[in-house]
């Protein structure tokens, strides 16, 4: 049976002359003009990006190699008495295209035991920041202190050929990906309780064993798993993809391009909003002495944060025109395992009142919850009530396809990045404006 590496790289030769064929043959066909509004507002919708990993289309949603969320946890290996998959099959769909059998999932989770020893530095560095300093700072110089481990950046040195650099890209990928959940546990067991890390369990999975490193028993597990699937990828123009394919695209390795990937996830217009979100909910509940607003103090708060100029964490999207499915996933997760409890009831009354005020409102494009807007109530409900590490946990989740898709940036030899900028006095003469 060929093992993930192998059946990755038969993948890459499968592909490679398919992109070469579309530069070559094809390169002056143009998928699109750019406005002057997209150059100035960000780039939206500009289609200059190629993945294969996702694809998120605004009414439907992300696919994962062409699953829906719901294809994606019905089709992948779960471990027993598991409602979500094993997150290493996820990796391997991710890489490959193929829904993994079984045996090749636990070949994965195999590896990932041995690939996941962290080094000793990485947790004396971990211990010599301050204690408040921010778990998304503190995740962030773990994993860009690892680089001195770069199989990529050693290879490089030495001398190796372009057609080669996607093996140590996935070499450095795996090592990553396997480490950060310890990393992320342990961050959140020094900082938030008392000092007690876990050790790894090497008979768990990923997702087990980070329950397990949490202190949190099951179906926290199904949690983890349930999370770092549905937050694992958003095709590739989001800042955290994006970013992450920036920096790896100069041929930085899977270390500094992760890293800093992450410190664009810890923005609280993208992965930051989790913690943002219930930020909001419970500074509304402490106004009220610790009660659940009505519906009018709802709405009245919801206008009080729009007028004065603040966004509503959790809601809008840059793409989506529509609930976000991994929004739906997390209520649907909620309605099977704590339909009663107070949190999920407001969390679900926001989304009743706050699309409609923010249509009322008549800026934001999408006036429904993205996937911020839920995960934090999960998470308060199995205990973890330190919000400033939900991003953390996210940025486990997107490590996944971050690195998938940088191994296959160099599989395929995309070049660096290197967009062209104009002056402003260029675009008023473009617009038939300039005196
Ligand atoms: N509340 C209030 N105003 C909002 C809004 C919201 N939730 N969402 C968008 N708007 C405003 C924008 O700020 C913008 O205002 P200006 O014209 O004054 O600049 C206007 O509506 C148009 O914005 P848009 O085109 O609809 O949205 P963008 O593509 O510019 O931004 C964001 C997308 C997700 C950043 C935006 O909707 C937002 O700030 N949402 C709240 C923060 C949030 O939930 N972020 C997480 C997004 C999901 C994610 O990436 N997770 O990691």
């Amino acid at each position: 049976m060929a093992n993930l590496k192998e059946t990755l790289f038969a993948k890459i030769q499968e592909h490679r002359p398919r992109t070469t064929r579309l530069l070559k043959e094809h390169g002056d066909v143009k998928l699109g003009d750019v406005t002057i509004a997209q150059a100035i507002g960000g780039m939206r919708g500009v289609k200059c990006l190629v993945t294969d990993i996702s694809y998120l289309d605004p009414y439907e949603g992300i696919r994962f190699r062409g699953m829906t969320i719901p294809e994606t946890f019905a089709a992948l290996p779960k471990p027993k008495g598991s409602d979500y998959p094993y997150v290493e099959a996820h990796w391997y769909l991710l890489l490959t295209g193929e829904v993994p059998t079984e045996e090749q999932t636990l070949q994965v989770v195999e590896e990932f035991k041995e690939r996941a020893k962290v080094p000793q530095y990485v947790y004396d560095l971990l211990r010599a920041m301050p204690r408040d300093t921010h778990p998304m700072t503190m995740f962030s110089a773990a994993i860009v202190a690892m680089q001195r481990e770069s199989i990529f950046a050693q290879k490089y040195r030495e001398g190796m050929s372009k057609m080669d650099y996607w093996d140590p890209m996935y070499e450095d990928a795996s090592n990553l990906i396997a480490r950060l959940p310890v990393i992320a546990a342990y961050i959140y067991r020094m900082k938030y309780k008392g000092d007690t890390p876990i050790a790894p369990d090497p008979n768990l999975d990923f997702g087990g064993n980070f329950a397990h490193m949490m202190g949190i028993p099951h179906p926290y597990d199904d949690v983890a798993r349930m999370y770092f699937i549905l937050h694992s990828d958003h095709e590739s123009g989001n800042v955290s993809a994006h970013t992450t394919h920036l920096v790896a695209s100069a041929l930085s390795d899977a270390y500094y391009s992760l890293a800093a990937g992450i410190n664009g996830l810890a923005g609280p217009l993208h992965g930051l909003a989790n913690q943002e979100v219930l930020r909001w909910t419970q500074n509304l509940m402490e106004k009220l002495g610790g009660k659940l607003p009505t519906k009018e103090q709802l709405e009245q708060a919801l206008w009080d944060t729009l007028n004065s100029g603040q966004v509503i964490p959790g809601y809008g999207h840059a793409v989506l025109r529509k609930t976000d499915p991994r929004y739906a996933a997390q209520r649907e997760f909620c309605l099977k395992h704590l339909p009663d409890y107070p949190l999920f009831k407001l969390v679900s009354m926001i989304y009743e009142v706050t699309p409609p005020i923010l249509q009322k409102h008549g800026k934001a494009k999408n006036p429904w919850p993205n996937v911020d807007a839920h995960s934090g109530v999960v998470q308060w409900y199995y205990g973890v009530r330190e919000y400033d590490f939900y991003t953390v946990l996210f940025g486990v989740g997107r490590a996944l396809g971050v690195l998938a898709n940088i191994v296959w940036d160099r599989a395929l030899g995309y070049p660096i990045e290197r967009p062209k900028s104009l002056t402003t006095d260029m675009l008023e003469e473009v617009a038939g404006i300039k005196k």
